[in-house]
């Protein structure tokens, strides 16, 4: 546990020396299941990753959590008033909390909560929970890193469910209808269940022989009591025996390699551009202004940063 926190501050700081140990560890990755947990803010997604570690740890698993919070400056142990919900566990030493915040300018979340899950599978932590704020079109790509998305809906929102965002329906593999103990709960599954089926009939009738398709399962939950715990864990594990009865296992991980592997090739563009602009054109506010006067155009200096 200390040399994996070491590590991940190394990784943090861009020590040269981190690349080589998270290269060295890569051979050793890629054994758990990573399961993302992304909602609103203030869905109840810590209170949640609190009881589903409670549950899983009753079950003698191994787990790590990423809690990425990127409105937050700080990153660290479990240390932001959030986190508290999970701070029973940080004793334990089969549960390692890491929190992750904004990585500044090069926005680098995408690539840290990558390495950090890798970090974390190399320690062989059996289920890697990743928990972040929004969904699909946020910088961290939480679907593109794990093996099961849960979404985590509230009820009571008016239109709740058709306010939530586009894209939702496709990226979840298990629905949480979390403050179930609230009014509308009932009507928010109804709503959900209608939507899932909406899309189902719309689609195209699959060919004979078609691999079977996953739909997503939707469990009420109620954090703070707790309720619905067991029922979430294990829509989460049918998700988990599904890809890997049908084949799918594979065609996950090689997304899930993709999403890694362009944060990791994003960041390095940008902070080579970022390099070089500092270097050769000096300061980016200086660029901005000769932009805004109109004196330089941001496609040709883009160009020659960028290439191309
Ligand atoms: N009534 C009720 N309150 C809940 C439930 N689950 C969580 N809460 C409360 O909702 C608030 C937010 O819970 P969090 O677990 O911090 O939510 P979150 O999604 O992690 O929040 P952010 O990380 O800030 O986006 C807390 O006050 C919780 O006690 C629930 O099932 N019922
Ligand atoms: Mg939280």
């Amino acid at each position: 546990m200390r040399a994996a926190s070491r590590l991940m501050r190394d990784v943090d700081d861009g020590l040269p020396s981190a690349v080589a140990e998270l290269r060295a560890l890569f051979p050793h990755t890629g054994r758990a299941a990573v399961v993302g947990l992304t909602g609103a803010p203030g869905a109840g997604k810590s209170s949640l990753a609190d009881r589903l570690i409670a549950h899983w740890r009753g079950l003698g698993k191994t787990i790590g959590v990423v809690a990425v919070d990127p409105t937050s400056p700080f990153s660290g142990g479990a240390i932001l008033g959030d986190r508290i919900r999970m701070q029973e566990h940080a004793t334990d030493p089969d549960v390692f909390i890491r929190s992750l915040a904004t990585r500044g300018a090069l926005g680098g979340l995408s690539r840290a909560t990558a390495d950090s899950v890798a970090i974390m599978e190399a320690m062989g932590k059996e289920i890697v929970l990743v928990e972040t704020v929004g969904v699909g079109q946020d910088e961290i790509d939480v679907a593109g890193l794990a093996h099961c998305v849960v979404v985590v809906v509230v009820p009571g929102m008016g239109d709740d469910v058709q306010a939530i965002k586009a894209g939702i329906l496709e990226v979840a593999d298990v629905f949480a209808v979390n403050k179930a103990d609230r009014e509308g709960a009932d009507r928010t599954t109804r709503e959900l269940r209608s939507m899932i089926e909406l899309r189902r009939v719309t689609q195209a009738a699959p060919p004979p022989g078609a691999p079977e398709a996953w739909e997503p399962p939707i469990v009420q939950t109620v954090a703070t009591e707790p309720r619905g715990i067991a029922e979430l864990s294990d829509a989460i594990f049918e998700e988990l025996a599904f890809l890997d009865r049908t084949g799918r296992r594979a065609e996950r991980d090689a997304q899930r390699a993709r999403t890694a592997f362009l944060a990791l090739l994003r960041e390095r563009l940008l902070s080579t551009a970022l390099a070089k602009l500092a270097q050769e054109q000096g300061r980016l506010d200086e660029v901005a202004g000769r932009i805004a006067a109109r004196q330089a155009d941001p496609w040709a200096l883009a160009a020659e940063l960028a290439g191309g």
